[in-house]
């Protein structure tokens, strides 16, 4: 006599945890981490691509800086082509290090890959951020896939939350440097 498996609920509420944990992260968006980072220091930021252009594989990711970061390094991806652009500032300020910047990243560009829709993957940017603690940073990003592109690039308006958005743009908050 063969015994029909009978998940109890425990196991069935298993399933869905683990199945949920599973789908959870892969149907993030564009996402930039640390979500806190502290104001006018160093920081590693990593955008994740969880998932393509409906399922469509990306093959490039764009990513506007926002005002007051005053250095920009991108990491290098094999596979990856990275283009940084930059743009003049009105006027010079002091920079990192003593210096007088008149010049900051824009922008950052990786082509290459393809990314497969079933895969992920991060790409790195070391910045100095502002010394602007409490604010949010956002960092729209463009996903260029093989079919279709994803534009993470919605701010939301005061009072909502980037939950209530469909494509969000990656943020950072700054918080105040621990002394
Ligand atoms: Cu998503």
């Amino acid at each position: 006599m063969t015994r029909r498996f009978q998940p109890s609920g425990l196991a069935l509420a298993g399933a869905v945890l683990i199945a949920s944990a599973l789908i959870g992260p892969a149907s993030a968006h564009v996402t930039v981490q640390p979500a806190d980072a502290s104001a006018d220091s160093y920081a590693q930021l990593i955008f994740t691509v969880p998932h393509g252009c409906n399922g469509s594989a990306t093959k490039a990711l764009r990513v506007k800086l926002p005002d007051g970061i005053l250095s920009a390094k991108p990491q290098m991806k094999p596979g990856w082509q990275v283009e940084i652009k930059t743009r003049k500032l009105d006027a010079a300020v002091a920079g990192p290090h003593g210096k007088t910047v008149s010049d900051v990243v824009d922008e950052v560009d990786w082509r290459g890959g393809p990314l497969p829709d079933n895969l992920y993957d991060t790409f790195g940017l070391v910045v100095r951020l502002p010394d602007k603690a409490g604010q949010v940073l956002y960092f729209p990003a463009v996903q260029e896939c093989e079919q279709g592109v994803e534009r993470w690039i919605e701010i939301p308006t005061t009072g909502r939350s980037a939950d209530q958005l469909r494509a969000p743009a990656p943020a950072v908050r700054l918080k105040a440097k621990s002394p």
